[in-house]
């Protein structure tokens, strides 16, 4: 193929004329959209909407289904999902535009099955919601208003279709006959809400008329080459496309110069002249000169160099692309090697071994909106950072997030785990679904390669798994035929196809299969690859065998809990707040999330009827079995190296596996996780009638630190204190020793007293822990005789609280109501639902208050539960 010649070209910003306006988002206020409701038969009309919705959305902001559905029974609007929909969009063009050589729309994405008239021509059939189609529309445009009409079809009616070109049956059809969110299908956290919609940005972009704007850039990638201490190589991979006059020899004005301008100066080009490739994509190589590293939150600064990219033509006059790319310098690698037991599951980040402390990210919005989706992921990232997490898991049951999401991660140094969209069922092995799933799996890893916050591609959750312990061969009736024929297109898909892909497109990203790749049920889970221990939870085991059932990498486990007061009082009615009421029953949608809530309730705690306090147990319950778990992963490393709990959030206001509720409350789990995803942990345990004493560290610099341990009774005396000096090394390091109290500790009745651990830096509070003899409920807990002082700003707006207690006082809660209705208002201390000891004080403060209506400042009540006062 014949090359030009570019010459690399610095030019003074001032003399270069702005880019040119070359795309048209169709979702502005310049453009109308609307969808058609059709009342009856007879009757029907277009409402107004916007864009980025699902019909779900739409259907409420127009009053058509109440717009606090949730608090119904979302099966009740099956209707909804059941129906062809149609939306339309208007928008106006002038000649200016018509006369460009090129004009094409793209939609970013369409939610799912979606047939797209323009000015009553068919220009497109879309069938997955995960990836963008572009089309070409220059002949079908005119001056003046234009009108792109989309009619969704249901999948229910493509299952029909699809199933009958089947032999079989296949497990999980209803959803993965579909390129579409399978929650949305309905999962044990999630409600069955089936969506259409124009669920991304809709944008006609043009260009071609003079020499110039022949040229469109469609992307630039980044790949880094080589990294060590003194130098970062990085290739550019920049994708355009270049037509008729720009080639055009007679034009000395099409030489083009790039500059790549970074903030901090480090950019040093390689090619002083390049060369653009007339195929569409040419590479330029560049330096960044000593680099600074992007590391994982808990690690280092996650540093980020922002690059402005600048492409200019020859004689200066004419900027013809400028975009800004995020570069991280770090090398991410899954180490797996054989070992004495098994293999390792490790991630290996600038050489660095690192302990993962994560959770698994659902969608944060059943009924996919987006908007909200974006305001969601920022809080949840950085609730996500302050509890020192390092990685999240996008779980492939949901969807691939926005940029946005991924943006955030960099910027907060949390590393993604990423699923391809496959989950819990079998997939067809088809042409068609061959074609667009290659195009959406193409076009997504081409996206998100680029984030320096991307560590893994994970083919599937729990598809292996599934396979081999679900019994879908004998639930299906499946010949041996049907099962060779089944699992050779599993093959395909993850064990052949999506490699080549990556090969392909991002071979620096490791890839692991399917999550996990042992089922929960075989010892060798344990060995090797990740595990999703749910012995405790669906398999009913104490939560004490979290700790021998230890594996290399827990990637799923965890417990229910109820949301906040504030999170169900927003979203049910009052007469509906009791235990088991059917509204309630509503929002728990795993068959039997109540049951196993209340017989593992029943072995910790007393329980209760009364609503508010069966809430706050829950949450307690939830934390201790989750603290139970992490307190094991991290005592178990070398072994294990990485923890990352079922779920971060919730996509609804539900009864579920998450620390932060739908409302964005934090349980009492998401407390805990400050102690458990601390740097430095320090865990008290039992082992043969002996307390042992366990400080892990994650840190990459030596430190000492001071441990203080006091035995209490709950009558507030002192029995029994001990100080140690104690230096902990860099990474990986683990003190361990039994404490010899024996004798001390028979001298009481193991239900009145507890012992209190405290690792400290200078007055600063590494890690603290509390070891009871006796279950919660045996505990001889006494009126904690609180001091409890409230400040408040100059508005008389609760900001800080103080806490002191003569006894001590277990799972210290505080809340606000807004009364005289008493309903929760959603606040956010910076610590909650924490024990306190007689010679402690501790502070508050309250970093936000969720949003309420009819804020009346002088109405906010502050109060306080624990344990102490809930006992007998
Ligand atoms: C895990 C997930 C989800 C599910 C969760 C709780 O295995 O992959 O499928 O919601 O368990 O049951």
């Amino acid at each position: 193929m014949k090359k030009h010649l570019f010459t690399l070209f610095f030019l003074l910003s001032g003399l270069i004329s702005e880019a040119q306006d070359s795309s048209l988002f169709l979702g502005d206020i310049n453009t109308k959209w609307e969808f058609l409701f059709q009342k009856s038969s007879t009757d029907s009309v277009w409402l107004s909407t916007s864009y980025q919705h699902s019909i779900y959305c739409d259907l409420q902001a127009n009053k058509i289904i109440p717009n606090n559905f949730l608090n119904e029974n979302p099966d009740s609007f099956k209707w909804v999902s059941d129906r062809k929909w149609k939306y339309r969009n208007t928008f106006s063009l002038t000649e200016k535009i018509l006369k460009k050589k090129h004009i094409v729309i793209r939609f970013n994405g369409l939610d799912t099955y979606c047939t797209v008239w323009l000015n009553g021509n068919k220009i497109l059939e879309s069938d997955n919601m995960f990836r963008s189609y572009e089309v070409d529309v220059k002949t079908q445009l005119k001056k003046g208003e234009n009108q792109l009409l989309f009619e969704f079809t249901p999948p229910s009616e493509i299952v029909k279709q699809k199933s009958a070109q089947l032999p079989y049956e296949l497990p999980g059809q209803e959803y993965s006959f579909h390129r579409k969110a399978a929650f949305g299908f309905g999962w044990d956290f999630a409600p069955k809400l089936i969506s259409c919609g124009v669920w991304k940005r809709v944008e006609l972009i043009y260009w071609g008329e003079e020499w110039f704007d022949d040229f469109r850039m469609t992307d630039v990638q980044l790949n880094q080459r080589t990294l060590t201490d003194s130098f970062a190589i990085i290739d550019a991979i920049l994708n355009y496309k270049a037509e008729g006059n720009f080639w055009n020899e007679s034009y000395p004005n099409r030489y083009t110069g790039l500059q790549i301008i970074d903030t901090a100066n480090h950019i040093e080009l390689i090619d002083t002249v390049f060369y653009l490739s007339r195929n569409g994509e040419t590479t330029i190589h560049f330096k960044i000169k000593n680099p600074r590293l992007w590391w994982c939150n808990g690690y280092g600064e996650p540093y980020l160099y922002h690059l402005k990219f600048i492409l200019n033509s020859g004689d200066g006059t004419q900027n013809l692309f400028t975009d800004v790319k995020n570069y991280g310098a770090r090398t991410i690698k899954l180490i797996q090697q054989y070992d004495s037991i098994g293999s390792t599951f490790y991630f290996l980040l600038n050489g660095e071994r690192v302990f993962v402390k994560g959770a698994n990210y659902v969608p944060p919005d059943a009924t996919m909106n987006m908007s909200v989706t974006r305001e969601k992921n920022q809080r949840l990232i950085s609730l996500a950072k302050d509890a020192h997490m390092n990685m999240l898991r996008v779980w492939g049951g949901g969807f691939y997030p926005d940029d946005d999401f991924y943006n955030l991660c960099d910027e907060n140094g949390i590393m993604v785990w990423q699923d391809f969209m496959f989950a819990c069922a079998m997939y067809p092995g088809d042409t068609a679904f061959s074609n667009t799933t290659g195009k959406e799996i193409i076009e997504n890893v081409l996206r998100i390669r680029n984030h320096p916050s991307l560590a893994l591609w994970c083919g599937n959750n729990e598809i292996k798994e599934g396979w081999f312990n679900w019994d879908w061969q004998r639930q299906f009736k499946y010949s041996f035929n049907d099962s060779a024929k089944i699992w050779s297109e599993y093959r395909n898909l993850f064990d052949s196809k999506l490699p080549l892909f990556l090969k392909a497109a991002d071979q620096k990203t490791s890839y692991w299969s399917s999550s996990p790749s042992i089922g929960w049920g075989h010892k060798e889970s344990l060995l090797s690859g990740d595990s999703h221990y749910w012995g405790v939870w669906w398999g009913m085991e104490p939560f004490d065998s979290y700790i021998n059932h230890t594996g290399r990498f827990a990637s799923e486990y965890g417990f229910q809990s109820f949301p906040s007061l504030y999170c169900l009082q927003s979203y049910l009615k009052p007469e509906e707040l009791y235990l088991y009421s059917p509204a309630l029953k509503v929002h728990q949608k795993h068959a039997t999330g109540f049951e196993t809530i209340q017989t593992y309730l029943k072995l910790d705690f007393d329980t209760t009827l009364i609503f508010d306090d069966y809430v706050y147990l829950s949450q307690l319950l939830q934390a201790k079995g989750m603290s139970t778990a992490i307190e094991a992963h991290r005592r178990a490393m070398p072994y294990c190296m990485g923890t990352m709990f079922w779920q971060l959030n919730d996509c609804w206001p539900a009864i579920s596996w998450s620390c932060i509720d739908f409302s964005g409350q934090p349980k009492a789990f998401y407390y805990q996780l400050n102690r458990l995803y601390n740097t430095y942990l320090l865990s008290l345990t039992k082992n043969k009638n002996q307390i042992e004493c366990w400080i892990i560290s994650d840190s990459l610099k030596n430190t000492t630190t001071q441990l203080q341990l006091e035995l209490w009774s709950f009558s507030g005396k002192l029995l029994w204190k001990k100080n140690m000096d104690l230096a902990i090394d860099a990474q990986s390091s683990k003190i361990y020793f039994q404490l010899a109290i024996d004798s001390i500790l028979k001298k009481y009745d193991s239900s009145e007293i507890v012992l209190h651990g405290k690792l400290l830096y200078g007055d600063k509070i590494l890690s603290n822990a509390d070891y009871f003899f006796a279950s919660p409920k045996n505990l001889k807990l006494q009126k904690p005789e609180v001091n409890f002082k409230t400040t408040k700003n100059n508005s008389g707006l609760p900001v800080a609280f103080t806490v002191s207690c003569k006894k001590p006082v277990l799972n210290f809660y505080i809340s606000a109501t807004m009364s005289p209705e008493e309903n929760e208002l959603g606040i956010i201390p910076s610590d909650n639902y924490f024990n306190l000891f007689p010679n402690e004080k501790k502070e508050i403060k309250v970093n936000g208050f969720s949003s309420y209506k009819d804020f009346e400042i002088d109405k906010i009540k502050v109060q306080y539960k624990c344990l102490n006062t809930l006992a007998k």
